[in-house]
């Protein structure tokens, strides 16, 4: 099923620390729809929307923040911005009033890009419990 199959893909490309293709994303080698950039943050539509609004947030320098299980001390401050940058972007796409931030870590949780990255999503009734 399509569950295990996610699940397969992203073990498949458990985190190697190769660049990801977030960082031609980031240096704008490949096109993407920007919501929101900022000097350490970028904010871009995911090209494979879950919602209908289905924005990615990630770092532009990755220094090892390639998944949430394996950040340290030292990305406390990234993760802050991260987060309020998942904010602006809700605010500026007039989903403030309801929407849900993600992150998937690791190959149990589907992760399949090893540049560490927050899903923000909305627009539509979200479920719980996710799957
Ligand atoms: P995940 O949490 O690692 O599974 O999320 C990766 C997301 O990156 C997923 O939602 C993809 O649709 C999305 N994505 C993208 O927006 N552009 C790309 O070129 C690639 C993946 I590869």
């Amino acid at each position: 099923n399509n569950e295990q199959a996610a699940a397969k893909a992203a073990a498949v490309n458990a985190d190697s620390g190769a660049p990801t293709i977030f960082d031609k994303i980031i240096n704008k080698e490949i096109p993407s729809s920007i919501v929101y950039e900022d000097e350490k943050v970028l904010a871009f539509r995911d090209i494979s929307p879950q919602a209908p609004v289905h924005v990615l947030v990630i770092p532009k320098f990755r220094d090892g923040l390639t998944e949430l299980g394996k950040v340290d001390a030292r990305h406390g401050e990234i993760l802050g911005q991260l987060l309020y940058a998942a904010k602006i972007v809700a605010e500026k796409e007039g989903i403030s009033d309801g929407f849900r931030v993600v992150i998937n870590s690791g190959a149990s949780a589907c992760q399949s890009v090893y540049h560490l990255h927050l899903h923000v999503l909305g627009g539509r009734q979200m479920n719980w419990p996710p799957g």
